[in-house]
């Protein structure tokens, strides 16, 4: 993966995908969202979680407006369902990934944010979605994802009223799970995708890929799946191991936070 605007570094197992465009505040042309959907799906196997990041003092100011002019509607689906192929691969791609978050999380910059895992913001953040005053609408995932984290009606207001969420007020909201002071959100970021390395794969992949899913199926299938997944992730030898060692005494106890 080569691209001016993106950039991979493999730490040990986990890897740091950063948008390198702060001149223009990270906006996402074309050729930089397909940048994120070959670097999420070709990771190296022995990436374990990762990181996304943005340079400069934004996270992200979402769809780059000085490509949107000349397109038609057929061109704005297709443009659409290229901006979800890469959001599911980071989604659904090989790893969790935990978002370092900053400055301006907006419009397609939320969408990236919202398929991520993990949020982590630092108290320079804010959110908003500028579509709705742009007389635009979501076109990333926003409308199937932002919901799910804050709600219809949050979101309804964001785009109707062009309101804007602070750092404090969005981790309230369900914007992000962590807040913490300016500055800090990537070095946060890296210790949470170092603890997130450490866990069996298999109880990774069930949270990423099952945990959702059942999160929309009704009761009876969803505890159907959790049963099937249950037993699946319990099999590995990695858990049976890890079970053994708690109950040697080798393994951490729960402690307070
Ligand atoms: C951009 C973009 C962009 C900045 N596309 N060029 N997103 C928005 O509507 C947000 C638009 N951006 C902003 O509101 C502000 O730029 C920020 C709050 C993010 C940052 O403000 P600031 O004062 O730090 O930077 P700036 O001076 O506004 O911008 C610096 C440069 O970046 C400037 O270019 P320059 O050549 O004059 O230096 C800006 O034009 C450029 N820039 N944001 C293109 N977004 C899948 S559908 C998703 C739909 C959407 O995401 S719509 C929401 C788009």
């Amino acid at each position: 993966m080569t691209h001016p605007d993106l950039s991979l570094d493999i730490q040990g197992d986990i890897a740091i995908v950063r948008l390198t465009r702060p001149a223009k505040r990270n906006a996402l042309n074309d050729g930089l969202i397909l940048a994120l959907r070959d670097t999420f799906q070709n990771l190296p196997d022995t990436v374990r979680a990762a990181v996304l990041d943005g340079e400069g003092p934004h996270f992200c100011a979402g769809l780059d407006l000085s490509e949107l002019s000349e397109r038609d509607a057929g061109a704005g689906v297709r443009h659409s369902r290229m901006w979800h192929a890469a959001l599911e691969l980071v989604q659904h791609g090989p790893v969790p990934v935990v978002a370092a978050l900053h400055g301006a999380v907006v419009g397609g910059g939320l969408e990236l944010a919202s398929a991520c895992h993990i949020r982590v913001a630092d108290a320079s953040t804010f959110y908003a979605l500028p579509e709705g005053t742009r007389g635009i609408f979501v076109g990333g995932g926003g409308s199937v994802r932002i919901p799910r984290l804050i709600g219809v009606a949050r979101m309804t207001d964001m785009m109707m009223t062009g309101r804007v969420y602070n750092a404090e007020d969005g981790e309230r909201a369900g914007f992000a799970q962590y807040l913490v002071p300016e500055g800090a959100a990537f070095d946060k970021a890296v210790e949470l995708a170092r603890r997130i390395a450490t866990n069996a794969p298999l109880t990774n992949y069930a949270l990423m890929h099952a945990l959702p899913r059942i999160a929309e199926q009704g009761a009876d299938h969803g505890f159907f799946t959790e049963a099937l997944m249950a037993g699946i992730v319990q099999d590995a030898p990695e858990a049976k191991a890890r079970v053994r060692a708690f109950l040697e005494g080798k393994a951490a106890k729960v402690s307070k936070g």
